[in-house]
């Protein structure tokens, strides 16, 4: 049996590879940081007795900063794959922590190669380490002649999160080439899914969308709206980082769909979902969003609910003071309903980065002629995804509130 060890398991793309694997027949271990609350949330399902004499999923506590625990971990393992994903992922966040990151993102890549090395497996353990598309910062003349980022695109990473990923990335490379190790690097462009972090912009807006449309909430407060981004399914890219290791040679690899859309177009997709058309008027920072029609029968089908209902939910609610997002408390009138020409969204730039990445667009060639990469996700069915997603999680609260439960305050 095939033994794979994850950091980072407990992340977006972590709990979806660790289900491919289990699929796969692999004996999968995992490495999750302690917590004061459980922090497994997305592989609960997975979770298998230790008892169970079979069981195919061990978590090991570990933590990317702490080289002793790695390498015990990995010689207890004794894996054929490494999938080094653990990383503090948030961009943004990385501006306020930028040593962490670099310990985490950039340290950790080298614990985990040197561990290898150490251990005496480097021919045995192929590694995978998870690369961005934010080591290419998005300089525009940068992009190869046909207006992409491939492997030979120069890097120019704009955040710390990019700098310590570079370091990763590199530390990758070098070892390769150094000790003959089969360590590869997927450069991966932004995926997502229902199971993508809250603050990232596509959940964020999921997110709220659903809260919009079920009355849960009046309106949201995003960044920079003119960003574009390459967004792909985080399903069809944990596929990729799987076949990646099952290539003869290894080598560095850009997974990306080939298209860019504004963070603008984002929000507009996912209120079609649920039958809401959003029209932007003004600019920059005073750019705002309003409901310019509703499509009723769409609306009904999406959220199982007629705009009617909502007064009631109205009358129930209590905070829920979400990152970028706006209520009031106690509300008793039934003015959240999605009506026409309703504000459902401003820029608020303390979302805004010191440094931006304007444009993403990955050119996947190589992965698809070489590896046979094909994805079953295009933008719309991710949006239909996550807005599917989280218009049953918001309607748990509405239900909760209906019975005069309180609901859960997140607050960022
Ligand atoms: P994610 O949801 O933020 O998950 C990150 C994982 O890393 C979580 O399991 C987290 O644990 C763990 N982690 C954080 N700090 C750690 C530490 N000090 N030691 C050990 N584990 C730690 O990220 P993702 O979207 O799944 O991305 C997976 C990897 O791909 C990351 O390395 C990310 O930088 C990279 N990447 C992501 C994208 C994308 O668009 N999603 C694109 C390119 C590259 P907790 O659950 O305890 O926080
Ligand atoms: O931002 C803009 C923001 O935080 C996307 C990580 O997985 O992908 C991810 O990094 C864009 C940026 O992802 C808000 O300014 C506007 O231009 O969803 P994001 P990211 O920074 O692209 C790469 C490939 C990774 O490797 C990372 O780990 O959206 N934006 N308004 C906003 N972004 C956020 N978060 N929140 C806003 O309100």
């Amino acid at each position: 049996m095939k033994v794979a060890l994850i950091t980072g398991i407990t992340g977006q793309d972590g709990s979806y590879l660790a289900e491919l694997l289990l699929e796969k027949g692999y004996m999968v271990h995992g490495i999750k940081r302690r917590s004061s609350l459980f922090n497994t949330d997305r592989i609960d399902h997975l979770y298998q007795d230790p008892h169970d004499p079979n069981q195919r999923l061990k978590l090991h506590y570990g933590d990317l900063t702490d080289a002793m625990n790695l390498t015990r971990i990995i010689q207890e393992c004794q894996p054929d794959e490494i999938y080094n994903l653990g990383a503090m992922s948030h961009v943004k966040v990385s501006f306020d922590s930028p040593e962490y990151v670099g310990n985490v993102d950039g340290l950790g890549t080298l614990r985990i190669l040197e561990a290898v090395r150490i251990l005496g497996l480097e021919k045995k353990t192929r590694i995978y380490q998870a690369s961005t598309s934010e080591l290419y910062g998005g300089l525009p003349e940068n992009k190869n002649e046909r207006g992409f980022y491939d492997e030979n695109s120069p890097f120019y990473p704009r955040s710390p999160y990019g700098v310590a990923k570079i370091y990763g990335f590199w530390i990758t490379k070098n070892y390769r080439e150094a000790y003959d190790m089969y360590a590869c690097n997927g450069i991966l462009f932004n995926h997502e899914s229902p199971r993508r972090g809250e603050t990232f912009v596509t959940r964020k807006i999921t997110r709220a969308v659903a809260k919009i449309a079920l009355g849960l909430q009046d309106k949201v407060f995003l960044g920079n709206l003119e960003a574009k981004r390459d967004w792909g399914h985080a399903k069809d890219y944990v596929r990729m980082m799987w076949m990646i290791l099952q290539a003869e040679k290894a080598e560095d690899w850009v997974i990306a769909t080939g298209i860019t859309t504004t963070v603008r177009d984002f929000v507009r997709m996912a209120f079609e979902e649920v039958g809401i058309e959003v029209e932007f008027k003004g600019e920059g920072v005073n750019e705002k969003g309003f409901i310019k029609s509703i499509d009723k029968e769409k609306y009904e089908a999406a959220t199982g609910m007629n705009i009617d209902q909502q007064t009631s939910n109205n009358e129930n609610r209590t905070t829920n003071n979400e990152e970028g997002s706006s209520n009031n408390e106690n509300r008793t009138t039934n003015n959240e309903q999605p009506t026409i020409g309703k504000e459902v969204l401003s820029v608020d730039p303390s979302y805004f980065r010191p440094t931006e990445v304007d444009l993403l667009l990955g050119d996947p060639t190589k992965a698809k002629e070489q590896l046979g990469w094909v994805p079953e996700y295009d933008l719309k069915g991710l949006v239909k995804d996550m807005m599917q997603g989280d218009i049953a999680i918001m309607k748990k609260d509405v239900d909760l509130l209906k019975a005069g439960h309180q609901i859960l305050k997140q607050l960022e």
